[in-house]
């Protein structure tokens, strides 16, 4: 294999896979989500790596199923094994229980402890000894996210000289917010092993140059340029805001195909003529879901005429099952639906239709097409990619975004969509009757706006602006994400 073919190697705590067996045996092939959408092109094309965490102990024949992996889909993966006790505290402690919350700005769901930062460290450690045995000299590794912070570092004590690059899929918080952690500074510095810092917005990479300038008073700051140059002394580290995005063409042209349209016929028959709302969310308290139904709720008592003309249909995707935080939140989901529902239910109209449940991906494009409106209201949001995705599918031109401004998408698509605070219930409800009271013409002014934003800002555009902040570049690679952005411009 052409060595240069070979100069990708990304990072992730799980890989993006999902294993199972029927009656045709094991089966292996891609997961869906945002990162996944995002690399695999690219990955495929230059032959790359990815190296994470099988995201189960299944004990599934795994050497002949990347094998299959690799020959279908054109790059490799590399696993690295995690015990029960691992993923207890690493996984489901430190990550998800310190970091997410604290990332979130959602302090009271903080836990702090000394165990579970032991051993986040530790399984950082393990992550590293995985890649430098993979790894070349020459490739770029890009790790990604929260749950990896620390491999970085952990991969210069190794001695690693490679190009390091890491990307922030999650909010980062203000100073005052991160100073509550114990191990801030531990934190920080992993971070400035690397050599690119690539954030999700400007405010983002804003509060981590703030908090390293607080924590590392030394440290010059350059931020005129289009990427922000940190000057430690000995080396330079490069910080960027990169917006993650989505494949438009993909969510355009599925959305347009006849299978998807009659679904989302189907879908609009079944509610008769209703406006639809629509909510896309995995279970996670940062997504807003209860505050949102309680906008829902208030924007029926205080406009009238939307009863029995609308129905917000709210989809759940399970996730962190495990996690009792998570499992807090379903009950008060199915409480206040309930609640909701038997309050305002009348002549077989009812309020809100919860699905707690994942929906292929017809089912999900139709339901972006069909519905009028999306209500997305994150608390906290790195991205959400559910907004970007609803108006690439919008090929009709008639939705509406209702969006958080406190989601990262609201920082390309506020302009054109409904911000809301999500805290506000009273605001959130005036917008959903805004939304549902827009002139046909206002919806397809603002949703024609929203989709050249989304197509121009596609996940190609993303990497390759990332790719092209790496020093010194990587030509090939680059030259690859060009060509691709180049065709989905086309
Ligand atoms: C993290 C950050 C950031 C959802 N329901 C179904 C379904 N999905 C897919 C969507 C979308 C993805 O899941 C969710 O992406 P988000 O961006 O909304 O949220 P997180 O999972 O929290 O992702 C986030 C992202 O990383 C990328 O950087 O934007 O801020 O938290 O792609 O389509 N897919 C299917 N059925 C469903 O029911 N098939």
């Amino acid at each position: 294999m052409n060595k240069l073919d070979e100069q990708f190697l990304v990072v992730s705590n799980r890989l993006p896979l999902v294993v199972d067996q029927d009656e045709d045996g094991w089966q292996i092939k891609p997961a869906s989500g945002g990162l996944v959408t995002a690399l695999e092109p690219i990955m495929s094309r230059v032959n790359g790596l990815w190296i994470g965490w099988l995201g189960s102990s299944e004990q599934a024949p795994f050497d002949e199923l990347f094998a299959r992996f690799a020959a279908t889909h054109g790059y490799r993966l590399a696993a690295v094994p995690l015990t029960d006790e691992d993923v207890e505290l690493y996984y489901r402690g430190f990550a998800n229980e310190t970091l997410w919350p604290l990332f979130h700005d959602l302090l009271g769901r903080c836990h702090f402890d000394l165990t579970t930062w032991l051993h986040y460290q530790k399984v950082n450690d393990l992550f590293a000894e995985v890649v430098a045995e993979q790894a070349d000299d020459g490739q770029l590794i890009w790790v990604h996210d929260y749950q990896l912070a620390l491999v970085g570092h952990l991969l210069r004590q190794r001695g690693l000289k490679n190009r390091l690059a890491f990307y922030l899929h999650i909010p980062f918080p203000s100073f005052d917010l991160l100073r509550r952690l114990p191990w801030k500074k531990e934190l920080l510095q992993g971070l400035l092993s690397y050599d690119l810092l690539g954030f999700q917005t400007l405010r983002d990479r804003r509060n981590f140059v703030a908090c390293v300038r607080e924590m590392f008073p030394h440290v010059r700051a350059d931020i005129r340029r289009r990427v922000t140059l940190l000057d430690l002394g000995e080396r330079q580290v490069s910080v960027g805001n990169f917006p993650i995005s989505i494949d438009f063409e993909e969510f355009n042209q599925g959305a347009a195909v006849k299978e998807v349209e009659e679904a989302a016929w189907y879908l609009h028959e079944h509610y008769q003529g209703r406006q639809l709302l629509l909510g896309v969310d995995r279970l996670d308290y940062t997504k807003g879901i209860p505050d949102r139904f309680l906008a829902f709720e208030r924007a029926l008592e205080k406009y009238p005429e939307l009863r029995r003309q609308a129905t917000l249909i709210q989809v759940v995707v399970p996730s962190r099952t495990l996690v009792p935080d998570y499992q807090n939140l379903k009950e008060t989901l199915d409480q206040i639906v309930g609640r909701i529902n038997a309050r305002f239910n009348e002549h077989g109209w009812v309020p809100i239709h919860y699905l707690y449940r994942s929906l292929d991906r017809t089912q999900l494009l139709a339901h972006y097409r069909s519905c009028e409106i999306a209500l997305i209201s994150p608390l906290r949001d790195g991205m959400n990619l559910v907004a970007k995705e609803y108006c690439a599918a919008s090929v009709e031109e008639k939705g509406v975004l209702i969006l958080s401004e406190f989601a990262g998408a609201a920082a390309q698509l506020g302009e054109h969509a409904l911000l809301v605070n999500p805290y506000d219930i009273e605001g959130t409800a005036d917008a959903i009757w805004q939304a549902y009271s827009m002139t046909e013409e206002e919806r397809h002014q603002r949703m024609r706006q929203l989709r050249a934003e989304v197509r121009r800002n596609n996940v190609y555009r993303w990497v390759e602006q990332f790719l092209d902040a790496v020093q010194p570049r990587t030509e090939q690679l680059y030259w690859h994400c060009t060509e691709m952005r180049r065709e989905g411009d086309e």
